[in-house]
Order: C-alpha cells, then structure tokens, then sequence
C-alpha cells in the first residue's frame, strides 16, 4: 500500500471534500447530543465494562442449521443438532468470540421450528438428549465459552400440556393461563359466533390473532401463529411457572437467556382494538399488543432471578445445582436477593424504536445505581437504518444519548429473521460492515455463517419450510433464505451433514469457496478479516471496554474515535468506513493503519510528523482501524 503510505506521509493538498479548516468546523458544528461532548467519553467510567457480556462477543447459532451428526443408528436426518454444536466449538474458540446464544432446541412439534415450545425443560430429541446439553455446556464452559439459551415466554405451543389442559373446559385450572376471550356480541345479521372475532388485534405472521375454539365456545389469542397461544402474563401462576423453568436451565449452569419477543409479553386488560396506522390503512399499530407498562414489573422480575445466581463459568456449575426451583416457587414471585456477583446475563428481543427500547434497561433499584432491567435489550437499529454513513451516525449518536447512566449498548447486524447482512448490504459492505460492529461501543451480536460472507439463498416455492411464507406467500415473509446450513468444508453437503443426507434447506450455491476451512486457508478471506477484528478486539481494552466520541458522517465516510480508559495506558483508535461506491479522502491524526477490511495497507502511517491531521484515501466499501499515537 505505498500509495497510501505514500498519501499519508506527503500530503498538505487539501483533500476533495474538506479543507482542515472546514473539516474543523464540521466536526465543532456537529450537533453532539449532550453525553457525546466531549467531556464525557462514552466509556461510562462509573460504571466500567466488568462483566464477560460486556466485553466479549455473541454469536447466534440456529441449531438446525449448524452442524448435523448422525443419530445413534447411524444415519443422519439433515437437521443440526447438539452434539453437532459440541464438535464444533473449537472453531467458535478459534473465532475469537465468547458467548454462544442457541436458538430454541426444546421438545416441539415445529410448527415455527422451535419457538413453539412445549416443554420448557427438555431437549427435542430431533436435537439430542437433555445429557448431549449437559455435555455441550460443561464442553463451552471448559473452552471458556459461555452458553446463552433462547427462551420464549410469550407463548407456548398448542401441545404444552398448559396449553391442552386450559383448553379442555372453560373451568379448568389453567383456564386462565393463556388469553381467552368471548365473541363478541351478535349483531342484527347474526353472525355465528366463531365470525364474531373479539378485536382487531392481528397476527405478526398474517390474518387475525384470534383463534376460535369450538369445544369451549371462545376464542384464544395468538401473536404468532395458531399453533403458539399466548401465555396470560397477568397470572402470577404463570410467571411462577415460567421462572421455575429459567431456574431449570440456571441450575444447569446456562449463562443468561435470549428473551423472545420480550416487548410482546402483555397486552391491554380491555382488549380494545389497535388504531389504524396512518401510514398503511391496511395496518394497525399495535398501541395495546405492545410494550405495555407492565411489561417492565415483568423484566425486573427476570432480571432479579438472574442476579440471584452467580457466574457459571468461575463458579463450574455444570452440574443441576441444590437450590433448584426453590428460588421461584410455584406460587410467588417475591424477589430473591442479588448474588454478590451476579454473572448470568438477560438479554431482549425488542423492536422498539430507541426511546422506547432503552427503557427495557430498567429503572434504578432503591438506594442503588443499578438497572433493574434487561442487561441487553437488543438493540436491532443498524439492521433497520438506510445503509448510509450519516444515518449511521445518527443512530450511534441518539442511541448513545439516549442510554440511561449504567447502561451498557449492544449492536446487532443480523439474525434467524432477517435478510442476511451480506445480501442487504453487499459482500464488499459486508467487510466495512464487521468492522463496523466490532469497534463500536458496546456488545456485538454475530449470526453464524456472516463471518463467511454467507448470503441468503433462494427457495423455490416447493423448498419453503417457515410458516411465515406458507402462511402468507410471496410478500417476502420467509426467513428460510437466512437459515441455510453453516458451510464447513470444501465437500459433499460442505460438511454441514453427511454426503448422502438430504439438508433440510438447500446449502448456499457457492459453498465449495464459501465455505470455513477454504477461507482459513485465506489470509484475506472473510473469515479471516472477522478473527482479526475479534483478536483486536479482545486484545485492546478500548475496543472492548472503552469509550466512543467524534461520531460523525462526512459525506459518505462515516467516522468515530474509541477512547482508552483513564489509566492512560491504553491506545485511542479511528475508525474511518467508506460508505460510498466511489474512493473518497479524508483528514486523519497521526497514528498506525493496524487493520483494513480489505487487509493489505496494515502498518501505513497517518498524519503529519509535526502532528498534524493529513488526508487519507479509503477504498470504496473499506474501513480503516488506525492506533492513533
Ligand atoms: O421473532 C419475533 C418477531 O417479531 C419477528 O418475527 C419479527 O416480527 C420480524 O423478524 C421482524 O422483521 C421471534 C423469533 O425470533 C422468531 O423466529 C419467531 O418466529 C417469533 O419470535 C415467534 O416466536
């Protein structure tokens, strides 16, 4: 890279979009919300990145899509499965990352491939064995990963026995456990009552939310599909059964748990119907399906559970633990009493728009400066935003202002439900995109296979599996394009499952140079841009634990510093990400290039040797890591 080491070294020109002069008074006009002045770096000292999901990283598995072994007999289904997770742990070691969240395994007829539960303390044996966790988990903790399960306490499946019996007769215990409602009342054309639907409350997977039951004359509520009613949140018995079952896995020794649709859990005691939304009268918004208050008392009571257990990895609880279920007995939800360091994490699935979603930090408990709250309610906004440099400024900027004092951030680039990141954004975005979230403030949350570039693949109507497509064809619903199998190997079924299974999603076409072990081989593979960026970031206490100022957009370059800790030991960095399809130069301080998304110019000098800012050139779609001196 001499033309840059070049550039950097020699340049007093005045770069094509900004002077010094106009690049200072950019950057002293920027409108900073209040906790971006700079008096105050973002690292929060008060409150200093301590805990193992703050500083490390999350990577999400989709169980059914990561490694296939062969079941007992011998043969293997097409299907991932736990002991596939186990064998390839070394490769999430290698990785660099700390954390992995599991997508739903427990028994589960499938209707939406696991988040339709019903037994919350089990394994599907289309996953394994409730041993084959026990070993995954005792395996991770002695590799030093930490194990984050999903759970999904909004609704069950139709056959939880919950759910069987409360259907059984209107006067069953368990009647009250999930959403029962009425029809609503005849009018003059005398509507059957199955027609008289209680609102206009619908379903996030199509059509209305209610489904009628002709056994018992009601209708039940279901956010989801028919096949997953909602749990009755109000009902302390409810809360009681479902935290018995989060002790359950805690007892195991799992580290923390993804909450589904945590913002869902309740709805309005009226039941009254969601106003129009403005914008698409075909649509309502969902003013009383969603993020209600009470939702709030819900989470602290979560996040008091947690923090009433210690970290599992320092304390080697493996093994079920002797004060199970007795910390959420059957019919109390009395709060128990912190650990003194508690280590588990509770983190949210929460599309809110940001105002909203920082609440889910929760409030201060009495007397103390600690959130009561998710520890990550996760924050989907960079998935969501125009892949654009200044819009991307805008959302670190409010977001970071936004955070209550004690808040840690988090950032998440893709998951099981979206369009994968380098089909959104482009395999070349894809790389600014890693370095991206990896040298922002804050946890980042990784989807298996985008550290390879994965892409979404195309089903053909005949290869749909989700729900969300069958139940709505051709409105672009599916999620099967993002779930395709992991690619491992250069290799029939690129390893994911025997050569002569079936997968049960077609592999991405390109799986022979797309795959793990092809890009290892590959210094500027992917693969090998995201275990730089992951060793950078473990390595450097700034990246992980610091500080983040001078977030701003300068045409298509979207710019930021991390700022070390006070201690004064450590490096600050720039990072400089080219947005834009064209090469573009910008003013940089002195300091070391030590990464480039496209990996060759590591070891460029920037800046002057009198100190001084000079101009620097960025690639189209590159972004820049540079130690500042
Ligand atoms: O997703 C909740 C959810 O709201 C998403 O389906 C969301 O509507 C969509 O992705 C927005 O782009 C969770 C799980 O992640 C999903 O896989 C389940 O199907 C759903 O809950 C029901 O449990």
């Amino acid at each position: 890279m001499l033309r840059r080491k070049h550039s950097r070294l020699t340049s007093r020109t005045v770069p094509l979009t900004f002077a010094p002069s106009a690049f200072k008074a950019v950057a002293l006009a920027v409108a900073f919300p209040r906790t971006i002045a700079s008096n105050r770096s973002m690292a929060d000292s008060e409150f200093a990145a301590t805990q193992w999901w703050q500083t490390g990283v999350i990577y999400q598995i989709y169980p059914r899509s990561f490694q296939d072994t062969p079941s007992p007999s011998g043969l293997a289904d097409g299907v991932g499965d736990l002991p596939g997770i186990t064998a390839r742990l070394d490769y999430l070691v290698s990785l660099g990352i700390d954390a992995i969240w599991i997508s739903p395994f427990y028994p589960s007829p499938m209707a939406d491939f696991g988040y339709d539960v019903a037994n919350y303390t089990g394994v599907d044996p289309l996953f394994g064995t409730l041993a084959d966790f026990d070993t995954l988990l005792a395996t991770a903790h002695a590799k030093g990963l930490r194990v984050i399960l999903d759970f999904v306490p909004n609704h069950t499946s139709d056959q939880h026995p919950w759910f069987l019996e409360s259907r059984s007769s209107r006067d069953n215990e368990k009647r009250d456990w999930y959403l029962w409602h009425d029809p609503t009342q005849p009018g003059d054309d005398w509507q059957p009552a199955k027609q008289r639907i209680p609102n206009n409350w619908m379903s996030n997977f199509g059509g209305s939310a209610w489904e009628w039951d002709q056994h018992t004359e009601q209708f039940y509520l279901h956010s989801f599909l028919k096949q997953q009613p909602d749990l009755n949140w109000r009902n302390p018995k409810v809360r009681a059964a479902i935290y018995s079952a989060m002790c359950f896995w805690l007892d195991r020794g799992v580290d923390g748990f993804r909450m589904d649709v945590l913002w869902l859990l309740v709805k309005d005691e009226f039941y009254r119907n969601n106003p129009p939304n403005p914008q698409d009268l075909a649509s309502t918004l969902p003013v009383f399906t969603a993020d209600q208050p009470e939702t709030h008392v819900i989470v602290a009571e979560m996040r008091t559970l947690l923090d009433s257990y210690g970290d599992a990895l320092s304390e080697n609880a493996g093994a079920p633990g002797p004060d199970s279920r007795t910390r959420a007995s059957t019919e109390t939800t009395t709060p128990n009493s912190p650990h003194p360091t508690p280590g588990r994490v509770l983190i949210g699935e929460i599309y809110l728009p940001l105002p909203e979603l920082v609440r889910y930090y929760g409030q201060p408990a009495e007397n103390t400066p600690q959130l009561r709250g998710a520890n990550l309610p996760f924050n989907f906004h960079l998935i969501q935003t125009q892949w654009q440099a200044e819009a991307i400024a805008q959302i670190i900027r409010t977001y970071e202002s936004l955070l209550p004092s004690g808040a840690w951030p988090n950032y998440v680039l893709g998951n099981h439900d979206q369009s994968r990141l380098a089909t959104r954004v482009g395999p070349q975005q894809a790389r600014l995109a890693a370095m991206l979230l990896l040298t922002l403030r804050g946890t980042p949350t990784l989807y298996y296979g985008d550290e390879l570039g994965m892409q979404d693949i195309p089903i053909a109507p005949n290869q749909v599996q989700d729900p969300a497509e069958k139940n709505d064809p051709g409105k672009g619903r599916g999620r099967d394009p993002e779930r395709s199998p992991m690619l491992w190997v250069d290799a029939p079924n690129a390893g994911f499952t025997t050569p002569t299974a079936t997968p049960w999603l077609p592999l991405q076409q390109d799986w022979q140079t797309i795959n793990a072990a092809t890009q290892q081989r590959n210094p500027k593979s992917m693969l090998s841009l995201y275990n730089k960026l992951l060793a950078l970031r473990r390595r450097h206490d700034t990246l992980h634990s610091g500080g983040i100022t001078d977030v701003v957009a300068e045409g298509n370059i979207l710019r930021y510093r991390r700022t070390g800790l006070p201690d004064g030991h450590s490096t600050d960095f720039q990072i400089l990400l080219n947005f834009g399809a064209e090469t573009a130069t910008t003013l940089c301080a002195p300091g070391t290039v030590i990464l480039t998304t496209i990996l060759d110019g590591e070891g460029s000098l920037t800046g002057n040797p009198d100190g001084t800012s000079s101009t620097i050139t960025i690639e189209s779609g590159e972004g820049l890591l540079i130690a500042l001196d």
